[in-house]
């Protein structure tokens, strides 16, 4: 470990010749990453000779990876050490960008699981694109969102280790490219497993072409140059419906191709052409559809290219890839125009085609000889490409990510499927890594856990149950709650710092984190705290305790309704935050720029998750788990991993409120919002601020707008299709009803410290040994 301190020293001197007391955050940065990488290289340099797991995403949400390196590597006591032997803070690496090459949940699952193979020692890899730009910086002016570029790499990329030599070429119809891979090492805790991280850069074949240059052409010279490297350019900020769509397909052909190329290649180095082991030397996991024309891809090269016939290359493709789907929203089921398709990658569409025709001879030997009955499974049907399809089709697993998901897929979105391959399906309910959220983002809670049961939790989870034992001793639930204190004190340093908003961390805190989307409903959290806020000021809300509700959120830049509903809650937060006669009472704060460093902050600090999404339409939701592993209880609708919460903490340490997926499924064909609006004044009092001039939305029209989806729908939509006045009475008296319960302090915070105790299930090691067991076996 002294090796560590030594390595740091003699980078600085070396790059910069400067002492570590001298050198400026970048370099200390560096200094500090370069050693953690001198150090695990020993350990990245082993084969891990058994059968490998390449996980396929166009989405890796890392963030920060400075800390969580130092921590993995078991390097973290000793930096801290360092930093305060030269007086140094350690927190200053808080200035670093976060890696954002993810929108949100999808991509943040990616980078947990990676974290929990490498730990559990299984040999997982990731494969992915080095976007240039990641997810888009957000600010607020006059309460609209503005988006900024990301430019994750200022502070350079000092984790990643380009390997020019391993370089593999892509052929688009009209266009070749290199794949470029940058490798990112994942250390597993404790150190022994490094696994990597492989994101492909694309790049041109020819740096330019010099004639033209020489001609002095020069716009013509660097055009190539540009069309390759937009490849790779910017992740798209869509978090489920999908937009530039050649340029996306490109994207997702480039990396995909690229990946299967390389697995190609390193078992040809082991085996040579004899392909009857691939499916014991690879497991390739497609995470969403995303990567799913790796599949026609992989039957292309081992037919042109490895000469095999389609029946055993269609063999191997099904025992090696595996399909996860990770939402029912029908927009983000990627379907690609035939033509457009075929613009792109021509050579593949031979393959689908194939493909198509393999389906129709098995749909046969299922009964279904009839076209109308095959027309349901078709992956090409009428001038559509489906990719869910094919992945079902041609993989040998297919599983949701939340139980209530899974049984969904079943049952409704691939219940065709579902009919014909039923042990294909299968649960993999999602986790999160207890290292970054936890042992990282509370080190607080992390030690007074350690003291109380050991530390065996930081690889095993469930021992967080040992904690059931000090439920009802009131000391201990003091201290729990005293942590929750410091770290709503340390919210609200940063908030005050990054916001310029003074918070109390006496209030309650009330936190909505996640994508902006209708389905997530925090429309329904604003409509709910007009409503309070206006019971409050006439006098029927008495006894409130002073709450915080805070949201954090990046709307789709395209995505006007969602950009409407920010506007709409900072609006409320204007008015609200300056009524002084409410203002000791509730106070309304969106943050700007929520990201995964910003979470492993809000997180720890939050008293109430709110996960309220409509029934039976958020997959999983990952927030929800970090939000109870930090004692927060789960004010939520019975949606997602929301269900499995409550199974595990007790229904009566959480706040479950409104329609379940019967529910509403019995009322979806009568459904009237219009009339609970006039039927129900306090609805209709808080909707009305939409349009009766209570807010300003700067003549946008994004209120009214608003107020009309709700009330008359639109035209790809009936009105209020997430039934937020279904749920809003019940929403709103279960939240009052936290806000009583929340007077009883022991009993409040008994519940919280409940949740942590029964949090073990939600470890992404859990759900990667699942995968390593049942689907990877
Ligand atoms: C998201 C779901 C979440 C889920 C994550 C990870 C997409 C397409 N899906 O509910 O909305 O937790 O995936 O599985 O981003």
């Amino acid at each position: 470990m002294e090796n560590f301190k030594q390595y740091v020293s003699t980078i600085l001197e070396l790059d910069y010749r400067k002492t570590i007391k001298e050198a400026d955050t970048t370099e200390l940065y560096h200094a500090v990453s370069k050693a953690v990488m001198q150090m695990i290289k020993k350990d990245w340099d082993k084969d891990a000779g058994s059968k490998k797991v390449s996980y396929l995403s166009a989405e890796f949400l890392v963030g920060r990876l400075v800390y969580s390196n130092l921590l993995n590597s078991g390097l973290y006591h000793t930096y801290a050490e360092m930093m305060g032997e030269n007086n140094l803070d350690i927190g200053i690496f808080e200035d670093i960008e976060d890696a954002a090459l993810g929108n949100g949940g999808l991509g943040r699952l990616a980078a947990c699981f990676l974290d929990s193979g490498a730990t559990l020692g299984i040999p997982l890899n990731g494969y992915g694109i080095r976007y240039r730009y990641g997810l888009f910086k957000q600010y607020f002016e006059d309460g609209f969102q503005r988006e900024m570029p990301d430019d994750w790499q200022r502070f350079g990329d000092p984790w990643s280790v380009r390997k020019d030599k391993e370089k593999i070429r892509i052929d688009f119809k009209n266009q070749s490219v290199y794949a470029v891979p940058y490798d990112t090492p994942v250390i597993g805790y404790g150190g022994n497993t490094v696994n990597y991280l492989r994101l492909w850069q694309a790049e041109p074949i020819e740096e330019f072409d010099f004639e033209l240059f020489n001609e002095q052409k020069y716009e013509k010279a660097v055009k190539n140059r540009d069309e390759a490297e937009a490849i790779s350019s910017l992740l798209y900020p869509n978090d489920s419906t999908d937009a530039g769509k050649k340029l996306r397909l490109k994207q997702q052909y480039f990396f995909a191709a690229a990946s299967i190329r390389d697995m190609v290649k390193r078992y040809k180095e082991k085996y040579g052409d004899d392909f009857s082991h691939f499916q014991d030397e690879y497991a390739i996991q497609l995470n969403d559809t995303h990567p799913v024309v790796a599949i026609p891809e992989f039957v292309r090269i081992l037919m042109e290219e490895e000469k095999l016939s389609f029946a055993r290359a269609f063999r191997i493709t099904r025992e090696t890839f595996a399909y996860t789907n990770h939402t029912v929203m029908a927009e983000a089921l990627e379907k690609w125009s035939i033509s457009l398709f075929r613009s792109v990658i021509p050579g593949v569409y031979k393959y689908v085609q194939l493909l198509q025709k393999a389906l129709i001879k098995e749909l046969k030997t299922f009964g279904k000889t009839a076209e109308a009955e095959q027309r349901i499974y078709n992956i090409i049907d009428g001038n559509l490409i489906y990719m869910a399809r094919l992945a079902v089709f041609a993989s040998h697993s297919t599983n949701g990510v939340a139980g209530l998901h899974t049984e969904i897929l079943k049952k409704d979105v691939l219940k065709e499927w579902y009919e014909i391959y039923p042990e294909r399906f299968q649960n993999k309910t999602n986790g999160i890594t207890q290292r970054r959220w936890l042992s990282l983002s509370n080190m607080e809670l992390s030690g007074f856990i350690t003291d109380r049961i050991g530390n065996s939790w930081i690889l095993n989870l469930d021992s967080l149950k040992k904690l059931e034992e000090f439920k009802d001793n009131k000391q201990v639930i003091k201290q729990f709650a005293d942590i929750k204190h410091i770290k709503k004190q340390q919210l609200a340093d940063y908030i005050k710092k990054q916001e310029n908003i003074q918070i109390n961390p006496d209030f309650i805190f009330d936190i909505q984190v996640k994508r902006l989307h209708e389905y997530k409903r925090q429309l329904l959290n604003a409509f709910s705290i007009m409503d309070i806020y206006f019971g409050i000021k006439d006098g029927s809300i008495k006894d409130f305790t002073p709450t915080l509700f805070l949201f954090g959120a990046k709307a789709a830049p395209g995505y006007f309704r969602a950009k409407g509903i920010i506007k709409y809650i900072n609006e409320i937060a204007k008015l609200i935050n300056s009524d002084p006669e409410v203002k000791d009472l509730m106070q309304v704060v969106f943050v700007s720029n929520y990201n995964v460093s910003y979470a492993q902050k809000l997180v720890p600090a939050a008293d109430i998750s709110e996960q309220i999404s409509t029934a039976g339409t958020e997959a999983s939701g990952t927030g929800n788990m970090k939000f109870m592993l930090n004692g927060a209880v789960t004010l939520g609708t019975y949606d997602g991993a929301n269900i499995e919460i409550v199974e595990q903490a007790g229904e009566e340490n959480n706040y479950i409120f409104g329609a379940r997926v019967e529910d509403i499924e019995a009322v979806k064909n009568t459904y009237n919002p219009a009339k609970i609006y006039q039927a129900n004044p306090r609805i209709k009092r808080v909707l009305d601020t939409l349009i009766d001039g209570t807010f300003e939305d700067n003549g946008t029209g994004m209120f009214k707008e608003l107020y009309s989806a709700i009330l008359e729908g639109a035209s790809w939509h009936k009105p209020d299709h997430y039934y937020l006045l279904l749920d809003f009475d019940d929403y709103t008296d279960t939240r009052l009803r936290v806000n009583r319960e929340y007077k009883d302090t022991f009993h409040f915070h008994r519940k919280c410290f409940i949740n942590t105790a029964n949090a073990g299930l939600f470890s992404s090691d859990r759900t990667i040994k699942e995968y390593y067991n049942e689907i990877w076996k």
